[in-house]
């Protein structure tokens, strides 16, 4: 299958708050760089660059005010004279005012922010765009009539919703993919999440409505990041009832565990008979993740590349998580090959 890149990703490399400190982001550009090698060295198929797109396919996934707040965070805090990593310090949490956006930049942090896991620096929204052209372009490729593509995004995308940022995410790069796949005639469309995290971005983006299913298998929000999404009993609101459907699994789950929710997740998928699949590809699910919790090992990221494609449908595989570098190539490729050798 054909795989898209941009060497732009490496414009974002942040920093996070872990144990007191201020550290170098686990969401690192050696990520895709690892994946990328392995896809040439694996024989996967071609990579090509990615095609530019107009802001309006972002604007389909959230709203016009936090991608003119993303284009120009940077600026507006740089123009205060810092240079290091802007993040967000104040939230607008519970009955304080979530609507109304602040006029200074700190402000406009904390606004449009879940976490402080999204940093902004002099490069992050040339590579956040770049991400996301990275999904529209491979969503084209589908679009066009190939049985499956892979979109090497970085950053990942499932942790930003309509209108904030999250866990390393700025841009929802699997929704604006899902939308592109909408506007171009396609009339249902899935998301299977198998990220380690729970995709609460994505199930914002789409909470409401029946046209695109989202599925979701992920470490149990009671114990795990994002903690505040993610549990069996979310499932979607007015006509959007049913069309999200969450799989909480314990920390410790391996393969044995994990099969039984994704043959579960798929049938549901199967019965939504969506004319594209798009898949949140995260491999932290991975038994050495160091910020996860879940007992996967390298041959079961093949299997479970060979049970996506069961429902047989055109599919879009948009890179998520995965912070074991050392091995976040060959398990993200061994879903692709996995699902290459069993269409
Ligand atoms: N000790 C993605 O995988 N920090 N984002 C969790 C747990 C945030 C992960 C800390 C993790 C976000 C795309
Ligand atoms: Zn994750």
């Amino acid at each position: 299958m054909l795989t898209v890149f941009s060497p732009r990703h490496r414009l974002h490399h942040g920093t996070e708050l872990k144990d007191g400190a201020l550290i170098p982001s686990h969401e690192e550009p050696r990520r895709a760089e690892t994946i990328l090698a392995r896809v040439r060295s694996s024989g996967l198929g071609d990579v090509i660059g990615e095609r530019g797109f107009d802001r309006s396919c972002y604007v389909a996934a959230h709203s016009e005010r936090f991608v003119r707040f993303l284009e120009g965070a940077w600026q507006e805090w740089a123009a205060t004279g810092r240079t290091h990593d802007a993040l967000p310090l104040v939230w607008p949490v519970r009955d304080l005012d979530a609507r109304t956006e602040p006029a200074y930049i700190d402000g406009k942090l904390g606004f449009y922010a879940m976490d402080a896991g999204s940093p902004i620096m002099a490069g992050t929204w040339e590579a956040v765009r770049s991400s996301a052209d990275v999904a529209l372009t491979a969503a084209d490729v589908v679009l066009d009539g190939a049985p499956a593509a892979f979109a090497l995004c970085r950053p990942p995308g499932h942790h930003a919703a309509r209108e904030y940022v999250g866990g390393y995410c700025y841009l929802n790069n699997a929704a604006i993919a899902a939308e592109r796949a909408l506007r171009r005639g396609a009339a249902r469309v899935a998301i299977l999440d198998v990220d380690f995290h729970h995709g609460n971005g994505t199930q914002d983006i789409f909470y409401d409505r029946d046209d695109v299913l989202f599925v979701s298998l992920h470490g149990d929000p009671s114990v795990c990041y994002p903690y505040f999404s993610g549990r069996a009993g979310e499932r979607g609101a007015g006509r959007g009832e049913g069309y999200t459907a969450n799989f909480p699994l314990p920390q410790g789950t391996d393969w044995d565990g994990y099969r039984p929710a994704l043959d579960a997740a798929l049938a549901r998928i199967a019965a939504h008979a969506p004319d594209v699949l798009v898949v949140s590809l995260g491999v932290d699910t991975f038994r050495h993740d160091p910020i996860s919790h879940f007992r996967l090992d390298g041959a079961d990221f093949l299997r479970l590349g060979e049970r996506i494609a069961g429902p047989g449908v055109p599919t879009l595989f948009v890179m998520e998580g995965g912070y074991m570098v050392d091995d976040i190539g060959v398990n993200a490729v061994n879903v692709l090959q996995g699902f290459e050798g069993a269409r």
